[in-house]
């Protein structure tokens, strides 16, 4: 059978032979061999996506979740185009991700057809990984290949241009995995003076992301905590977290520059575990970009692509920590709220009645605060934010997770600004039978930039700039947007209609969206 294999089914098998079951696709003309090898290589799941930015998105959540790469079907440069915003989220979270995007037939290129563009020129800014294949007989090791670059640490998004004869010409079957490039081992130097100066009695943070923030590396640092009194932290839109009771609790770094410098205000030295210093998200005049005091140190313990999880625990024994942490998060469930409905009860509401284990799949904008606050206390979950900043990520974010994690609840909080990009992901929602619940806030607003076009100084603001920041006009709705994909939805008004719809998506399995007026 191998020999026979034409060059899309040699890719479709040496996907899953290496491990990526997964392909969040949106085909197109040059990808029908691919489509076709669907049917022969059964364990290679497809999932349909309306628009190539709930592909890529969904690729993130998965990855975020599973903590290996699914694949991605594109059709050309403009599939691929569609779908670069939430690459670069994804690319923001060191989410594995293998694009696959076809092309022109090899031969066909040089007439310059209307599809014609210049693929790697799109797939560059957001790809640690890009090659063409160039025969079919090629294509299974280009693929391999692929995976292995994908998945090299801390995780990268690998592009493999498939032009459609490639595909369709025979292969010479399917490749095996190549090794993994795992993260690099922290040097025992570096564990020691780290560990010195740990040791040296100044004000200490420790600023973990990707394994240091979760499992084993959480626990680690919770240990150093416990040892050495530095305080956690982390980034503001840290990819992947886990919060909730009973785990090391890790403060998060505030949004504004201003809240961010007071944060740091007192910090003399910080330890950095796969993270950057603290910067501002945006640059405002007159104001630093620059958070951290200009006299705080800072020293890299373990680079993203070190194993910072392992390095955090040689440093906690070489400091003779204790065998676990001291502190852990209490539950504190909120009691049921009364008044108004609005994003401190709605809050309330959510972190009462998810249940443990759940995933947040999080684009709530200004609404975030509240929820963070309040979910801080409540249930163990995790917590996978917008990590490149570019809005339109939550819901194809809560597709790919609900996909890697189909036993767990996945609650999608979204501004209706956010969500109004990639709408399109409901109906994949709808048609998988996901186990999405999705709380619309329907605050009629782009919020965030109404509190932002009063930071940066902007003078003489009338109604003409307001209206660009206002969504009232239509207003949207979000019961029929959700109907006509295909998902149950309902909208509330007030704090009971809220709780009883909310508890009844948490008491059913299957796609739910939920508008909430705020
Ligand atoms: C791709 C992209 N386009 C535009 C923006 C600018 N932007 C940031 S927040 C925002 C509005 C968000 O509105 P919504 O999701 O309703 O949340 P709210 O601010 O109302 O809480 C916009 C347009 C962005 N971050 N990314």
């Amino acid at each position: 059978m191998s020999m026979d294999m034409n060059g899309a089914q040699s890719l479709a098998q040496t996907l899953v032979n290496c491990g990526v079951e997964l392909c969040f696709a949106n085909p197109g003309t040059s990808e029908m061999h691919f489509v076709a090898a669907l049917d022969s290589i059964t364990a290679m799941r497809p999932v349909l996506c309306l628009f190539e930015g709930v592909a890529t998105g969904a690729a993130d959540g998965y990855a975020r979740i599973a903590g290996k790469p699914a694949a991605t079907l594109l059709h050309l440069g403009p599939g691929l185009a569609n779908g670069l915003a939430n690459l670069h989220n994804a690319r923001r979270a060191a989410s594995p991700i293998v694009n696959v995007v076809g092309d022109h037939a090899t031969y066909h290129l040089q007439y310059d057809a209307p599809l014609t563009s210049d693929i790697a020129g799109f797939a560059r800014p957001v790809s640690s990984w890009i090659h063409r294949s160039r025969a079919a007989n090629e294509v299974a090791n280009d693929a391999a290949r692929a995976v292995q670059a994908a998945r090299a640490a801390p995780g990268g998004i690998a592009t493999l241009i498939l032009p459609a004869d490639t595909a369709w010409n025979l292969a010479g079957g399917a490749a095996q995995p190549l090794a993994d490039i795992r993260p690099g081992t922290v040097a025992g130097d570096t564990i020691e003076s780290v560990a010195k100066l740990l040791s040296n009695g100044k004000r200490t943070v420790m600023l973990l992301r990707g394994a240091a923030l979760i499992g084993d590396g959480l626990e680690a640092a919770g240990r150093i905590a416990a040892k050495t009194g530095a305080r956690l932290m982390c980034d503001t839109f840290a990819p992947h977290s886990e919060l909730g009771a009973g785990r090391v609790p890790v403060e998060r770094i505030p949004y504004f520059p201003e809240q961010i410098a007071g944060a740091f205000a007192s910090t003399e030295q910080a330890v950095l575990v796969g993270s950057k210093p603290p910067v501002a998200f945006f640059a405002y005049p007159g104001k630093p970009s620059w958070c951290a005091p200009e006299t705080c140190k800072f020293v890299y313990l373990a680079h993203p692509n070190e194993d910072g999880a392992k390095a955090l625990q040689s440093l906690a024994d070489a400091l003779g920590a204790p065998p676990a942490a001291l502190v852990r998060t209490p539950l504190k469930l909120p009691a049921s709220p009364t008044g108004a409905l609005n994003t401190m009860t709605a809050a309330q509401i959510i972190a009462r009645e998810t249940p443990d284990n759940a995933i947040f799949a999080d684009e709530s904008a200004t609404s975030a605060l509240p929820l963070l606050m309040m979910l801080a206390f409540a249930r163990p979950h995790t917590h996978l934010p917008l990590a490149g900043g570019s809005i339109g990520q939550g819901l194809p974010l809560a597709v790919g997770a609900a996909l890697a994690a189909p036993d767990r609840k996945v609650i999608c909080p979204h501004g209706d600004g956010g969500a109004a990009y990639t709408l399109q992901a409901l109906w994949t929602m709808a048609r998988e039978n996901l186990d999405v619940t999705t709380v619309i806030y329907a605050n009629r607003s782009y919020a965030i930039l109404n509190i932002e076009l009063q930071r940066v100084g902007a003078s003489a603001v009338g109604s003409k700039a307001l209206s660009l920041l206002d969504l009232h006009n239509p207003e949207m709705n979000w019961v029929q947007i959700a109907k006509g994909f295909g998902v149950e939805a309902s909208r509330a008004e007030s704090v009971e209609e809220f709780t009883a719809q909310y508890t009844s998506a948490m008491n059913q399995r299957g796609p739910r969206l939920i508008e909430i007026m705020v």
